[in-house]
């Protein structure tokens, strides 16, 4: 039989009432693994199942429940518009759509409206209980499809099995000397690699505390009390915003950045206000994390460290050059993009070595420098990664739109924030802004709209987003 992949849950803690908080809502392993065991018996034999992604220990109840049945889970994000939604139901064929108590989980916010893809909609119940008596399912089985975007068209499917995911929480563990010791605390959206993967099996499997704050504010991270915290740049901009918030977590083990580029003055200033250097790591949805550095290492403003165990990596640079495609292999890389053979295969090498899209350089020491992403149409905003095209697609159904561009503007807080270029009558920014913010996920939404007469065009016709105004 194989090794469980939620090592912590095959022994549960019942004496820990408080081994995983939520949002302010504590539960023992032993109740997680009971409330899973009951979602683990209704959805059984299902191919496939979403679950609406709110930051609930009902959301955590119900991914456990997917893994401990073997039924590969679609997260959602839980603010997603209407074309959003359907995209990722219809596209991952899920059937059963597994939410927390509507009203609890939704509050402040206001109610979406019921999924328009045939679905069946599966209150996850805390206060039900059973035993989950079944097998290990096979490590090469799909834990997850996370839909990411693309430089075009709509989010694919990224097909993460098992063992990929094994193998990249081992080795984080190893790097980071992360163990049962430790209390993570994070604040970070359950429907992504970072806050789901690391985030939330991470603790599940290396057996330590999880405190979810909810939302990543300075604040919350200062009242955790945790030693071990993530974050994306963006929260550790925040951070460093707030002195206070940030000496609190002096007391801390290790701070780790990750999700995109953590500038050089952030890192500088959470080593003077809480006296750590954050460790950096780099990955992708498809790869999973990938360069880190180390726990007993040296961290180094700029630079992601080296490959995790088992990880191989190179650069393809032109000859001379010094930087070049990343483009690595290794146990952690997915099985493809869910029905698109193509765009699978167009993401490796002729010789097998996944094709990263990310700009690196790797110095003589084996520390690894991402230098920027090969396409401008691939945006980094708050750590979340956006489609240009699938943004631009949104803003060709407002009737009133004409021609779209979007481009990523770099921004102190966020990275790169969201620019749309329109050509457009009759309609004002903040409308354009509300439109795609209700048809997409809220994060994709423009920050910015520019109206212009024409987009500059070269001879063929095609859009120049380089002879673009400034933002
Ligand atoms: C604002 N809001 C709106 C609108 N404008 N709602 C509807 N329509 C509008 N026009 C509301 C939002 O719903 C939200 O409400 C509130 O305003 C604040 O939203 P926003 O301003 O967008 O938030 P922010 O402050 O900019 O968010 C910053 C953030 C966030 C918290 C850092 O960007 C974040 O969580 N980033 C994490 C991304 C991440 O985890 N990436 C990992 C990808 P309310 O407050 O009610 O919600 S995995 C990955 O990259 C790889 C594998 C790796 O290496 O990790
Ligand atoms: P996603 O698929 O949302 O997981 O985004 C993956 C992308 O995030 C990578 O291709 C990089 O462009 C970026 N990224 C992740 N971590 C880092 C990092 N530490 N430094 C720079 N870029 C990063």
């Amino acid at each position: 039989m194989s090794a469980p992949l939620l090592t912590s849950l095959a022994e549960p803690d019942g004496d820990r009432p408080d081994a995983l908080t939520v949002a302010g809502r504590s539960c023992s392993r032993e109740a997680l693994l009971g409330a899973a065991g009951a979602v683990a018996a209704r959805i059984a034999g299902a191919p496939v199942v979403a679950v609406r992604a709110t930051p609930t220990v009902e959301t955590v109840t119900a991914v456990v429940g997917a893994l401990l049945a073997g039924v590969p889970v679609v997260p959602v994000p839980p603010d997603s518009g209407p074309a959003e939604r359907d995209h990722i139901l219809r596209d991952s064929r899920a059937a059963l759509l597994l939410t927390g108590p509507q009203g609890a989980e939704d509050a402040g916010r206001e109610a979406p409206a019921g999924p328009a893809a045939p679905v069946e909609t599966v209150p996850v119940d805390l206060a039900e209980r059973a035993a989950w008596t079944g097998p290990e399912p096979d490590p090469k089985a799909t834990a997850f499809i996370l839909y990411t975007s693309g430089t075009t068209g709509a989010p694919k499917g990224a097909l993460i099995s098992r063992r990929a995911v094994a193998a990249d929480l081992d080795a984080l563990a190893e790097a980071w000397a992360w163990t049962a010791e430790d209390t993570l605390v994070h604040g970070l959206p359950l429907f992504h690699v970072h806050g789901l993967v690391l985030g939330v099996l991470g603790a599940l499997r290396t057996g330590s505390r999880l405190v979810h704050t909810g939302r990543p504010t300075p604040a919350a991270y200062a009242a955790a009390g945790g030693s071990l915290y993530f974050g994306v740049p963006t929260v550790w901009h925040r951070v460093a915003q707030d002195p206070d918030a940030a000496r609190a977590l002096s007391a801390a083990r290790l701070l780790v950045s990750g999700s995109a580029p953590l500038p050089a003055p952030v890192f500088r200033d959470l080593e003077r206000l809480t006296g750590h250097r954050p460790v950096e790591r780099y990955g992708m949805t498809e790869t999973l994390i990938t360069l880190s550095t180390r726990a007993d290492g040296e961290r180094r403003p700029g630079y992601v460290g080296t490959p995790l165990s088992g990880i191989r990596t190179r650069v393809a640079a032109e000859e001379g050059a010094e930087i070049g495609e990343l483009q690595l292999t290794g146990p952690t890389l997915f099985d493809g993009y869910l029905g698109r053979p193509e765009a699978t295969t167009g993401s490796y090498t002729e010789d097998g070595w996944f094709r990263t899209g990310d700009i690196a350089a790797i110095e003589p020491d084996g520390f690894h420098r991402i230098v920027g992403r090969a396409s401008t149409d691939l945006i980094k905003s708050g750590g979340y990664r956006i489609g240009a095209g699938e943004v631009e697609n949104a803003l060709l159904d407002h009737p009133a739109v004409r021609e779209a561009a979007v481009v990523g503007a770099p921004h102190e807080d966020l990275g790169q924030q969201i620019v749309a270029y329109v050509v457009a009558d009759g309609v004002s920014e903040a409308e354009l802004i509300d439109f795609v913010a209700g048809q997409l996920s809220v994060h994709k939404r423009p920050r910015k709209v520019r109206f212009l007469d024409a987009l500059p065009r070269n001879a063929m016709g095609k859009p120049q987003k380089k002879l673009l105004p400034p933002a």
